[in-house]
């Protein structure tokens, strides 16, 4: 397995060095730009992001797999086995196959990005991740011409996983981008937290994290990621498409049909809760909006 992945791992054979370079400046330019290395990609935010506690991030969650109560997941996913960990890549790439979580993590850059999070229900935090660009991935993958869209998929173990006994959700859960979205140097595969893995209520050992979108997006404990042509299936959307689309853009002047989405509740703080506007694209506008463009952001949520 080893040799395999890393017999995949010159960037050279599967993109042109131009686009890889042009990307990685793009990062460097934008670090930059906001005078705080490290800090990527928060175009309205001149001044650092203030990080959640670790307490914050890893005792609020959703998760369904353990549970639908925010301190369920901390609670029971103790019970999940991170390793081995699996994940397979498939569909229109010209490398696939099962990796091991231990040769992807070898094989990719792993830095820290600190983003904001922001749920659909209208809370949110700022995170400290650490991970690595999905487009690198995807790279070393291989897309094949003619693939327009990303699917992922998290594992399905009701033995440790006791929500799945519920049919909260049809299981297992899915998510999915649109092959751009996927490749924009936002989106993240993330590997841990604040330097330490991801806790398992965190989505370990490996989860996408797609900060311009509603967090419901950024799928946990993933197994498999499909390259196809078509607009993959997405859990909320089968759940209610009326309320949650593919999109999923974080918009504040589109309303949830039951609840406002221009402003949200900072989580931590303790009795001073704040309550702040929510932001476009969840401050990240001028990194994403261009992939939206002619698209009306009122009708495709
Ligand atoms: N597999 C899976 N991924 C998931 C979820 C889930 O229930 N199952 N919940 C989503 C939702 S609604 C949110 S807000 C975020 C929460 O991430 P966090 O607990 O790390 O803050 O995970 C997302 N990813
Ligand atoms: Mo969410």
């Amino acid at each position: 397995m080893a040799n395999r992945w890393t017999n995949t791992l010159t960037h050279n054979d599967v993109t042109p060095q131009g686009a890889f370079l042009n990307r990685r400046q793009l990062i460097a330019g934008a670090a930059a730009g906001f005078g705080l290395a490290g800090v990527a990609g928060a175009s309205q935010a001149q001044e650092a992001l203030e990080p959640n506690s670790w307490e914050d991030i890893t005792q609020y969650n959703n998760f369904y797999e353990f549970g639908t109560g925010k301190t369920d997941p901390a609670a029971n996913a103790g019970a999940l086995t991170t390793s081995p960990w699996t994940v397979e890549i498939d569909g229109m790439v010209k490398n696939p196959g099962k990796y091991d979580i231990d040769d992807i993590k070898a094989a990719m850059t792993i830095e820290e990005r600190i983003y904001r999070f922001r749920c659909v229900e209208a809370w949110s935090m700022v995170v400290p991740w650490n991970g690595f660009e999905l487009a690198d991935l995807l790279e070393v993958a291989g897309v094949q011409s003619g693939a327009k869209y990303v699917a992922f998929e998290t594992l399905y173990r009701p033995e440790e996983m006791s929500g799945q006994r519920f049919r909260s959700l049809d299981w297992p859960y899915v998510e999915g981008l649109r092959l751009d979205e996927a490749m924009n140097p936002l989106t993240l595969m993330a590997t841990g937290l604040y330097g330490k893995d991801l806790p398992n209520q965190n989505g370990a050992p490996l989860r996408l994290v797609v900060p311009w979108k509603y967090g419901f997006k950024s799928i946990k404990s993933i197994v498999k990621i499909t390259l196809t042509d078509k607009e993959p299936p997405t859990s909320w959307n089968k759940a209610n498409a009326r309320e949650y689309g593919f999109y999923s853009n974080v918009n504040p002047e589109v309303s949830h049909p039951r609840w406002s989405q221009a402003s949200e509740r900072v989580i931590g703080g303790g009795l001073f809760t704040k309550r702040v506007p929510t932001l476009m694209f969840n401050g990240y506008e001028e990194e994403v909006a261009s992939m939206y463009d002619g698209m009306d952001l009122r009708k495709s949520i």
